[in-house]
């Protein structure tokens, strides 16, 4: 069981996957895996950048201008205010006239001409005539607590994906591969996926009684203590399922706007569950096959995939340089127009250490917590090539440092409650770069 591969999400040492309404009420205590953030290392901001300010969308080439005594605006003197020609629109109601700009420009300088043309004798106000739109967040009880999708506001780093939402939830016919542990039913993803495949050739670690199957079912990949001790699993670390594909699953397409869980980034978009990972992680040559697949290419012994995947979201590695076998595989994929977006890794190290973070052409995610920081178990340096919320326990989501048991800085998404076997479905908090993995992948899912 030496050079396994396992999932990146240091939840994975909490052990147990708790329910996230509990831990919101009850602010549960977790066991702590916290080490000190390294001096000097980099400091990111969240993936989506805010908008440039000349194509911020709520910019218009219109400011409102009224007059105390209810007189005609003089477009000359506007037009000194503003430096450039201006034009009057129409008179409103209440006596505001709509003068018009020679073209459109960002909030922050309508504001600026505005104040200026509120300066001017005998005007009782001047206004930029800004863009409102609907109010599109979502009804989805949990969203409140997913801070990484908020605006970015005071210190807090959202990658905005109401404003993205405006525009698109994704769509169907774009697929994202979710190379993990499988998926478990789930309300939220219920009609989310394409049909998925089970890549674990050997039947320990797939825990589902065989190899290679049509089914990316996750049947659990806990450890039992005894397991831990003697055989096949000894080292691994006794521990109860992660689900950890359903969570990443969740982040990328949980189903948004239905009332129930948590909100997706691309909920419009098809998940294709890969199952790469069983008991005590799993094997290279098992993933390298599982990227080829999800990418529509053939691989030896399993059908075609009929629903290749425009992206690969792969949240786990293991120590060493990129092995050959990832790097064919990945070359592979990307020759197919994929994008592979792996996670960086979670030892506060350098991410050149770790495969496939290491690998070429990948896009190699580090974590943020609530503030847009380095979380602190996050990997880093120059195999990184991007940065997103992953999730930081000792940061709570607004920013403040958490007290113990505030679980509010992770990521929250969909899980199971079972221990071993899956049971019904829960909500939980994770965080790692496994977490921060699937934003982006969730985010190229969009664009
Ligand atoms: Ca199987
Ligand atoms: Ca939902």
């Amino acid at each position: 069981m030496s050079n396994v591969t396992v999932p990146l999400n240091k939840a994975r040492s909490n052990k147990r996957a708790l329910a996230l309404s509990s831990l919101l009420i009850a602010g549960l205590a977790v066991a702590s895996t916290n080490s000190a953030a390294s001096a000097g290392a980099t400091s990111r901001t969240a993936v989506v950048a805010s908008p440039i300010e000349s194509r911020d969308p709520r910019g218009t080439d219109q400011i409102i201008v009224r007059m105390r005594d209810g007189s005609t605006p003089d477009i000359a003197a506007l037009a000194r205010e503003a430096g450039e020609s201006v034009s009057l629109n129409r008179k409103m109601r209440d006596g505001g006239w709509v003068s018009k700009l020679s073209g459109r420009r960002s909030p922050a300088a309508l504001a600026a001409i505005a104040g200026r043309i509120a300066a001017l004798p005998n005007v009782a106000y001047a206004e930029p005539d800004l863009k409102m739109f609907a109010a599109v967040t979502p009804n989805d009880p949990l969203f409140p607590v997913q801070w990484e999708l908020f605006a970015p506001s005071a210190g807090l780093s959202g990658i905005n994906t109401p404003a993205a939402w405006d525009i698109t939830h994704g769509t169907s016919d774009v697929v994202v591969a979710v190379i993990d542990t499988g998926i478990t039913a789930h309300a939220d993803l219920a009609g989310q996926t394409v049909p998925g495949y089970d890549f674990i050739t050997n039947t320990s670690i797939a825990n589902d009684g065989g190899g290679r199957d049509a089914d990316p079912s996750d049947p659990g990949d806990w450890v039992t203590t005894a397991e831990n001790a003697l055989g096949t699993f000894a080292g691994c670390g006794a521990s109860n399922s992660s689900w950890h594909g359903t969570h990443v699953s969740g982040t990328i397409g949980a189903k948004t706007d239905n009332a129930i869980g948590v909100a997706g980034i691309a909920s419009g978009a098809k998940i294709l569950p890969v199952r790469v990972l069983g008991k005590c992680g799993g094997s290279t040559s098992d993933i390298a096959d599982a990227i080829r697949w999800a990418a529509g290419l053939a691989v030896t012994g399993v059908p075609t995939n009929p629903n290749p995947a425009a992206v690969l979201s792969i949240s786990l590695g293991g120590l060493g340089a990129c092995p050959a076998t990832y790097q064919n595989a990945i070359n592979d994929a990307m020759a197919v127009g994929a994008s592979v977006v792996v996670a960086a890794g979670n030892s506060t190290a350098d991410a050149s250490t770790f495969a496939p973070a290491n690998c070429a052409g990948v896009i190699t995610v580090a974590a943020t917590g609530a503030t847009g920081n380095r979380s602190y178990y996050s990997n880093f340096g120059t195999s990184v090539e991007i940065a997103a919320p992953g999730g930081d326990k000792n940061v709570a989501s607004n920013g403040t440092v958490a007290a113990a048991g505030d679980l509010t800085g992770e990521i929250a998404s969909t899980l199971n409650s079972g221990l071993t076997t899956p049971s019904t479905d829960i909500y939980a908090y994770y965080q790692g770069t496994s977490m921060a993995t699937p934003h982006v992948s969730g985010v190229a899912a969009l664009v």
